[in-house]
């Protein structure tokens, strides 16, 4: 069987994150051209992010703070409504470049404890595998069996877990940087891209930066990653917003710009 690549598609590559549901068409274009091309080689698994769809209606209903009022419930369907149509998108373009993708929905086949993933039913997630099929899963609303009762489950957490459970060679954290930087890239020019991080590094690097919503993002999905690279996974995060960057990433290829997570 081909070897099996997760990638995370970040909502700041796939959104327009400073402009509420808008999608950033070029990139996931991009992303499905460059996946069809990989899948004689390997096997997907894509996972997306909120960016400014979910996020913007999950923080207005305070969905990850888990249940305090009734008000609330309408808040997860209206989450929902925008990752499905998120999900529409990219489901779309990934046809249109006849990859056989299929939605599968992380609220119906896992549950949380305190936020964090607990139970995980993969069978059907294996059985697509089997096939070829590429499925293709959002960072979700979930349901939580603490005193939360629900949670949001990111696509983060949700890509590493599968990349451990289902023997990932490689999880491709996806986002609009090119990796994990000695500062904030977007306010600071004089940073400079870590290739290869390890934890001492990231901790240091958390304790020194101030974080913006960017930075957070960058340590959460860190944090996630190192979870993964410390069972065996080559984690990789790297920027899929340039044309033809997935590929370069995949394959590693001399001159690629990206950072791995060293534990
Ligand atoms: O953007 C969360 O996924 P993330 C998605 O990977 C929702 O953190 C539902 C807000």
């Amino acid at each position: 069987m081909r070897p099996l690549v997760i990638v995370k598609l970040g909502g700041s590559a796939i959104t327009i994150k400073d402009k509420p549901f808008t999608p950033n068409i070029q990139t996931i274009e991009e992303v499905s051209r460059q996946v069809s091309e990989l899948r004689g080689e390997y096997l997907f698994i894509l996972v997306h992010g909120g960016g400014s769809y979910g996020h913007v209606v999950a923080s207005e209903y305070r969905i990850a703070e888990g249940f305090f009022h009734p008000d609330q419930l309408i808040g997860l369907t209206k989450v929902k409504l925008r990752m499905n149509e998120l999900t529409h998108l990219i489901l779309a373009s990934l046809a249109s470049y006849n990859v056989p993708a299929v939605p599968v929905t992380p609220v119906s086949c896992l549950t949380c404890s305190s936020g964090k993933v607990e139970k995980f039913f993969t069978e059907p997630l294996r059985m697509m595998l089997n096939l070829g099929i590429v499925p293709l899963l959002p960072g979700d609303v979930a349901m939580d069996y603490s005193e939360k009762r629900f949670t949001i489950v990111s696509g983060d957490q949700i890509a590493a877990r599968l990349a451990v459970e289902l023997n990932a060679i490689k999880l491709i954290y996806g986002t609009d940087v090119d990796g994990v930087f000695t500062g904030d890239p977007k306010h600071d020019p004089g940073v400079s891209l870590i290739p290869r991080l390890t934890r001492s590094m990231a901790k240091n690097l958390r304790a020194s930066i101030t974080a913006g919503d960017v930075t957070g993002g960058i340590f959460k999905k860190v944090e996630e990653g190192f979870s993964a690279a410390e069972k065996g996974v080559r984690v990789i995060i790297g920027n899929l917003v340039k044309p033809g960057a997935l590929i370069s990433i995949v394959r590693e290829e001399a001159g690629a710009m990206y950072t791995t997570l060293e534990p």
